[in-house]
This record gives C-alpha cells, structure tokens and sequence, in this order.
C-alpha cells in the first residue's frame, strides 16, 4: 500500500465525535511513550503530522487520519502514563472499551509494545480486549534499532509464544521509525486486512444483532 494522501480529520474526545461516513479504520494503540506517533509519521513519511509529544499522557482523544480518502488510521491516547489521575483512567478505560464494542468499521489493530520489554501487562490487557472484540491486530516490537539483533530474535520467538492463546493475532513484527524496518511490511499487513474488512464488517454486524 503506498499512502499517497493524509488529512487530519477529527481530534474525538467522545464516540458522538467519530466520522459518520463508515469507512475502515486502522487502530493504533500502545503505552504513552512506546514510539506511536513515531511510528505514525513513519508510515505517513512525514516529520510531524501525528505529534510527538513531550508530555506523555496528555492527549485523552482519538486523532483520526483520512488515508487515500479511503479508511482511517485511528490514533489511541497512550495508557499507562503513572502521573495521569484515576479518574482520567477510569475515562479513557470506558471511552476504548466503548469504541471496541460498538465500532464495527475496526478492521484491524496495531498494537505497539517496546521491542526490548515485549508486551507489559497493561499490554497484555489491551491485547486481551482485542481478542474479546474479535479485532484482528499485529504486534509490532517498534524501537528494533535499540535492540541488538539477537536479543530481538529471541524477544519475537518469545512473543510468538505467548500471543499463541489468542485467535486474532495475526503477525509480529520489528520496526524502527529511526530506520524504516518493518514500514513495507506493516502497510502491506494493513493493505491486506482493509480488503478483508469490507467483507466481514458486515458479518460482524449480523453475527452481534442476532446473538
Ligand atoms: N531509537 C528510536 N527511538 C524512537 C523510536 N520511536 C520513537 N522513538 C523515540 O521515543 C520517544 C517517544 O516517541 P513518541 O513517538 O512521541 O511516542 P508516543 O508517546 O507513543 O507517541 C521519542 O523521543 C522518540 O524519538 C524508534 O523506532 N527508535
Ligand atoms: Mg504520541
């Protein structure tokens, strides 16, 4: 998949706030700090579209981007920033958990973990989500340049392992937005699963309404 355009569409703080045209959307999910926006303008091959941000934490909304005119890369507020208040983390708890469930444009997820830590449990517990919500995702290990090679085989044999209990895994992938390793990779995992998803939103749909 080549991405020709990006535009910035909504900064939703709410469900209300989402686009009403029913295209797919990409989800982006990972701890605050992991590298996502990173990874974003990596994929956009731009410097500065999805923010990096100096204060992890801060951004609570869902940053929607139009790709190509024909689906969304959804940016997920970073969880697990220690200094954020409960009661924010209450919020962005119903808000993800609420987007999951009712969402049924969600063709696939990109859940990000720290190539050198592998999922934590806060990590463990997203990717829990998915799987209930039926949401095939990739585990991308991003920041692979800080890791020496071979500890990086051994990190992805080891994850490999332990995503082996959930149905909706579908890959697990390095990936560096300091060099580009593992860019064509994912835009050919996300291609994929855009294709995919035009077929069995629906089934989704039906299979919820009659259960
Ligand atoms: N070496 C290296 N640093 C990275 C990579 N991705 C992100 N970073 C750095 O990690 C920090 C957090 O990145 P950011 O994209 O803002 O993380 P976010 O909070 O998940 O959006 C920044 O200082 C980035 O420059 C990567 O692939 N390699
Ligand atoms: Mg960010």
């Amino acid at each position: 998949m080549k991405i020709v355009t990006v535009d910035f569409t909504v900064s939703a703080a709410s469900l209300q706030q989402l686009p009403k045209d029913n295209l797919p959307e990409i989800v982006f999910l990972g701890r605050s700090n992991v590298g996502k926006s990173s990874l974003l303008n990596k994929l956009f091959n731009r410097k500065n579209v999805a923010r990096i941000s100096s204060t992890p934490g801060k951004t609570r909304e869902l940053n929607y981007y139009l790709i190509n005119k024909q689906m969304y890369f959804v940016d997920l507020p970073g969880y697990g920033y220690a200094k954020v208040a409960e009661h924010v983390k209450a919020g962005w708890t119903a808000l993800i958990e609420d987007y999951f469930h009712s969402r049924k444009q969600i063709a696939f997820a990109v859940q990000i973990v720290d190539a050198r830590l592998g999922p934590t449990d806060l990590d463990n517990l997203m990717i829990g989500w998915l799987d209930f919500y039926k949401i095939p995702f990739v585990l991308v290990l991003t920041k692979a340049d800080k890791t020496p090679f071979s500890r990086l085989q051994t990190q992805v044999n080891n994850v490999k392992v332990s995503m082996s209990k959930y149905h909706y895994v579908r890959g697990i992938m390095p990936f560096s937005a300091m060099t580009g390793d593992g860019r064509a990779d994912l835009l050919k995992m996300i291609e994929a699963h855009i294709t995919f998803a035009q077929h069995s939103s629906s089934k989704r749909f039906i299979s919820s309404a009659v259960a």
